[in-house]
């Protein structure tokens, strides 16, 4: 059974925003240095990041479910749903960056993990580029 629209697009919100969070203790703690640096915070905030990415999102696009088809709340543009190939490519990329995010995390290398962070956001915004309402 598919879920309904109104659940995919509520789950994959919650996701992004959940990441993002997560995203922004990293960031606090290995780039900007505006919150000391805690191991086992970063390597937590790194298990979550890698673990919501592969958690199958892909469900949580179910055709329908762009902006342009009337859900207000969505900023996903309609040739998401239109270029399959270059979606996966992408979503492929994202999962690998931040399965090595957590794999650096890890070992505790800051400056590793810096770089790593960069490489991750790199891979968000691919997406974001390409698909993402921007407003
Ligand atoms: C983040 C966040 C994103 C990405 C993106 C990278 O921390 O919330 O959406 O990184 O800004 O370009």
């Amino acid at each position: 059974a598919q879920m309904k629209p109104e659940d995919a697009i509520k789950n994959r919100q919650s996701g992004y925003t959940f990441m993002a969070w997560n995203m922004g203790k990293i960031k606090a703690q290995v780039v900007d240095g505006t919150v000391p640096y805690d191991k086992a915070q970063v390597v937590a905030a790194a298990n979550v990041i890698a673990a919501v990415a592969n958690s199958g999102m892909g469900a949580l696009f179910p055709a329908g479910t762009d902006k342009g088809k009337g859900w207000k709340d969505t900023r996903v543009k309609a040739e998401f749903f239109k270029e399959q190939d270059e979606v996966r490519k992408i979503a492929i990329n994202y999962i690998e960056q931040t399965n090595k995010l957590q794999q650096v995390a890890a070992t505790g290398d800051q400056a590793a993990i810096k770089a790593q962070f960069g490489e991750t956001g790199k891979a968000c915004k691919a997406c974001h580029d390409k698909y993402r309402i921007e407003e």
